[in-house]
């Protein structure tokens, strides 16, 4: 905390000196005034009714927010990004890693948060690895007559609503139980399906860990920074009666900043606490800056854009993925796009690709918003991957991509993909999450956007511009105007 500068990080009001005579007797008989120096003195002997709710008696009074918290609530974004950098960060293996699975003391219970819409960027593999080990060596340690608690792990996979509704729960509960193997988990007690803001699957949630937990055990909240811990909190709250958020949310990745304790929604005394998010650095939202996570972020019901692609053509995700289809066995590729319908796309021969990178990237294709964004987010990468599928009608595979979405291939055949995206940015081959694709095909050249629009009546402006300037250059050499237009 600090008082000096309102715009830095846990900013707060220092209290006014104690008057030296507080202790003195009230002259309740005195009027006062608004300013009166005596009116906290009032206050704090209980001798004077604060000010009313202007929201009236029967509304919940709002929780006190610093100012980061009040930005980040009602403005969706950081007040100060620059001392962002300024704030420690979180260590997860010191600060909770080890509570949540100590072998003595209270039950513990892992709620292990994860974005369907992100589902293997946002998985926290380090929370499962550390699980998995842990219930070996507790169990080992409770067979040799040690304490040995065993953490349970309940995996929560939030935004459902963010799937097309067609999609099947049993299907998306046995897809979420491989990915959850393959990302280390070998043991969960629960898999829920839950949407924080429709609040679908949250009651079910409730009584799940609450059964799990008893009355004095630890309920740990973790998952990937954005994952949708703490609105899922505050959705569980509001499922037992509770009327405001406690809990700051926000669509940008590191809004909790520490270990807060949830009081109400646990039976006696069990404790359920909200945790910082994980930095997962392979997700490409941690490389983009405010604007350009606002056209990154998922936040509606996701449409499939789905082309129809031949070998040697290549689509663009923004400016930040290109897939490449460089080999195949058959003629035509059907490639659904699965991401915010604010990053725009584009469709061409592969040949032509490179220059988009140099022409085109952090303009028509965005993010990276602006052209010297682009080096910013690092070397540009390729990395190949084999599809094969059996029908034509549904998606066989994804290649996701942390951070964006992913990018569904229905095939009747092999074929050979190279990803490209920015180093470091984790890109894999999985089993499709959603077979459908669109019922209308996009076409070739960019989608239909904003910011395509933007960009090129910017281009377009620029363009004139120079035209302009050009002829008033040789207006001015030759005579007039209208001579230099004829020219
Ligand atoms: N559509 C949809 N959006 C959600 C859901 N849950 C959370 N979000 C959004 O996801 C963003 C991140 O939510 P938070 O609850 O702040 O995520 P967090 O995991 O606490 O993030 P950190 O504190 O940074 O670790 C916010 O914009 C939320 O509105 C959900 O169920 N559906
Ligand atoms: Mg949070």
């Amino acid at each position: 905390m600090q008082s000096s500068d309102p715009a830095l990080p846990g900013f707060f009001t220092a209290p006014s000196a104690k008057s030296p005579d507080y202790r003195a007797p009230i002259d309740r008989a005195r009027p006062l005034g608004s300013d009166d120096t005596s009116l906290s003195l009032f206050l704090k002997s209980g001798h004077l009714m604060p000010k009313e709710d202007p929201l009236g008696p029967d509304q919940p009074s709002r929780p006190l927010v610093c100012t980061r918290c009040h930005s980040l609530r009602h403005y969706g974004r950081v007040k100060n990004p620059s001392s962002e950098n300024l704030l420690p960060d979180f260590d997860f293996d010191h600060m909770v890693g080890p509570k949540m699975v100590s072998p003595a003391g209270a039950r513990s219970v892992v709620l292990m948060v994860v974005d369907a819409a992100d589902f293997d960027g946002s998985f926290p593999r380090k929370v499962a690895r550390l699980i998995s080990s842990s219930i070996e060596k507790n169990s080992r340690a409770w067979k040799e007559g040690k304490p040995g608690n065993i953490p349970r792990a309940v995996l929560a996979v939030t935004k459902i609503d963010l799937l097309p509704s067609s999609i099947s729960p049993n299907a998306l509960e046995d897809w979420v139980r491989k990915r959850a193997r393959v990302g280390g988990v070998s043991k969960l007690t629960a898999v829920h399906l839950v949407s924080a803001v429709r609040n679908w699957g949250v009651r079910n949630l409730v009584d799940r860990v609450r059964d799990l937990v008893g009355v004095r055990g630890n309920v740990w909240v973790v998952g990937a920074q954005n994952a949708g811990k703490s609105t899922l909190i505050n959705s569980m709250a509001r499922c037992v009666g509770d009327k405001v958020s406690h809990l700051t949310e926000a669509p940008v990745p590191g809004t909790t900043l520490g270990i807060i304790r949830m009081e109400g929604i646990l039976n006696g005394k069990a404790k359920l606490f909200d945790t910082p998010g994980i930095l997962h650095p392979y997700q490409i939202t941690t490389r983009l800056t405010q604007e350009e996570q606002k056209l990154a972020h998922m936040s509606k019901e996701l449409k499939p854009r789905t082309y129809r692609i031949k070998p040697q053509h290549s689509v663009h995700i923004g400016g930040l993925v290109r897939v490449d289809i460089e080999k195949s066995s058959v003629d035509s590729i059907y490639l659904t796009v699965w991401a915010s319908p604010l990053v725009p796309l584009h469709m061409g021969k592969t040949e032509n690709a490179a220059i988009l990178i140099e022409t085109h990237f952090g303009q028509q294709l965005q993010p990276p918003i602006g052209d010297k964004r682009v080096q910013e987010l690092g070397k540009w990468v390729r990395k190949e991957f084999n599809v094969t599928g059996e029908s034509w009608d549904r998606s066989s595979v994804d290649i996701a991509v942390a951070g964006l979405g992913w990018c569904a291939i229905g095939l009747k055949g092999e074929a050979l993909l190279g990803i490209w995206t920015y180093d470091g940015i984790d890109v894999l081959q999985r089993s499709s999450l959603i077979a459908e694709r669109a019922t209308i095909f996009e076409e070739a050249g960019f989608t239909h956007s904003k910011i395509v629009f933007k960009a090129d009546s910017e281009a377009n402006k620029l363009k004139h511009r120079k035209l302009e300037k050009k002829l008033t250059g040789s207006a001015a050499a030759t005579g007039t105007l209208d001579e230099a237009i004829r020219m």
